[in-house]
């Protein structure tokens, strides 16, 4: 029996150095609230990311939830349908209603081409993922909204560290979302943040976070509780420390699946732009069925007879779902590039700790099922 390869295996980092943050918790005994750790990890953070406010969360849909609250977002919002399922579920949780436009075809996030004629008197901003962690059209999107007077929040859940000609990709829009859950490039266990462009906006975003508590007697709005703990905090402080060499290893990982993949007829790699510093979060293919003679599902399935456990993110659409096939956008007829995607697509496993061997064989494998029914 084989050892199991999951899609993804979290980084952490050696237990012996996370002591010292620990007795530090331990000693001083203040365990969440705006503490020493979460101050220290928001500055670290924003140094390292190369963004001025940034505001951490307790996860990345509780960001999600208070950005569209931070700048009282209503009414419609258009988005993708290809993404996990926080990111419409954000909008109806703030009684926003989605409104799904396209993607397109090479990078799947959502098309700028279709963002306008998705636009009503009752659009109020514009909510992209960079999906697989590939910049948005970011230009075209914001001069969409400039034009319609929207706003734009991205989610970039899966864009930790990715930079668009040396510019971290969280500068774009007027917020950008993060995550740090345990499957992402960077993890605090749980965890996320709000990018945000000036000072009012965090203490705005610090507010929400925090019940709307501006001292012990004044509570100046309908806050939630999203604070990220000192733990997480301590354990993200330590994590940075480590993460260039993550993301090298992840950028070694994904250039020897590009070179083994390249040779398979009917398997196409992910696309990296140039002027994009990528962090591979993801190392999705695109599974073409009548040139590789199996389809994905088929491909999918024969590699977990072999231990191997990919994931077809994002696979159904959001719009596929029960809360959202009702809605007129989620239309199989207005996402025909996002239908075929989700059919076609699959993400082979990556991780920090993924040996060379392992992508060897996996990419070994799926050159052998090649046309094998
Ligand atoms: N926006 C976007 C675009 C997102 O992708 C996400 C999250 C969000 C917003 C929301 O952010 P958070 O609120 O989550 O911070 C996972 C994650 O739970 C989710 O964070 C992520 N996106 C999504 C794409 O993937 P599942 O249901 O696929 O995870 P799960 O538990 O099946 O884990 C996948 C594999 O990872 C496992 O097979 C093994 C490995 N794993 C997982 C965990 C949790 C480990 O080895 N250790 C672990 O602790 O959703």
């Amino acid at each position: 029996m084989s050892k199991k390869i999951m899609v993804t295996r979290p980084a952490l980092p050696p237990l012996e150095e996370f002591i010292p943050y620990l007795e530090k918790i331990w000693d001083n005994k203040w365990l969440t609230n705006d503490g020493p750790f979460h101050r220290q990890f928001e500055k670290e953070l924003a140094e390292y990311l190369g963004v001025k406010y940034i505001s951490v969360f307790a996860n990345g849909t509780l960001a999600l939830i208070t950005a569209l609250q931070a700048l009282r977002i209503t009414g419609e919002v258009i988005t993708t349908p290809f993404s996990f399922v926080a990111t419409t579920h954000s909008l109806w949780w703030n009684n926003i209603k989605p409104v799904f436009a396209d993607i397109e075809d090479v990078h799947y996030n959502i098309d700028p081409a279709k963002i306008e004629a998705a636009i009503t008197p009752q659009t109020t901003a514009i909510m992209p993922v960079h999906v697989f962690g590939n910049p948005c059209n970011v230009e075209e999107i914001q001069r969409i909204a400039d034009i319609y007077g929207l706003r734009v929040i991205y989610d970039a859940a899966h864009a930790f560290a990715v930079k668009k000609d040396n510019r971290s990709v969280a500068n774009w829009g007027d917020l950008s979302i993060l995550s740090f859950h345990a499957t992402k490039v960077f993890n605090t266990i749980e965890g996320g943040a709000i990018v945000c462009r000036d000072e009012k906006t965090k203490q705005r975003i610090d507010l929400l976070k925090n019940f709307g508590f501006r001292n012990e007697t004044t509570v100046i709005e309908p806050g939630i509780n999203a604070k990220m703990n000192e733990l997480q905090a301590a354990y993200g402080s330590l994590q940075l420390k480590y993460m260039d060499s993550y993301i090298a290893k992840r950028l070694k990982t994904a250039a020897l699946y590009d070179s083994l993949l390249k040779k398979v007829k009917g398997i196409t790699c992910m696309e990296v732009e140039d002027g994009i510093s990528h962090t591979y979060p993801y190392y999705p293919v695109r599974v073409k069925t009548a040139e590789y003679g199996i389809s994905r599902d088929d491909l999918y399935f024969k590699l977990q007879e072999y231990d191997i456990f990919g994931r077809r993110y994002f696979y159904p659409l959001i719009s596929d779902f029960p809360t959202y096939k009702g809605l007129p956008s989620a239309s199989a007829s207005n996402l025909p590039v996002a239908a075929q995607v989700a059919k076609e697509i699959v993400c082979l496993p990556m991780y920090a700790g993924l040996e060379p061997e392992d992508v060897e064989r996996i990419c070994g494998l799926i050159q052998q099922f090649s046309g094998k029914k």
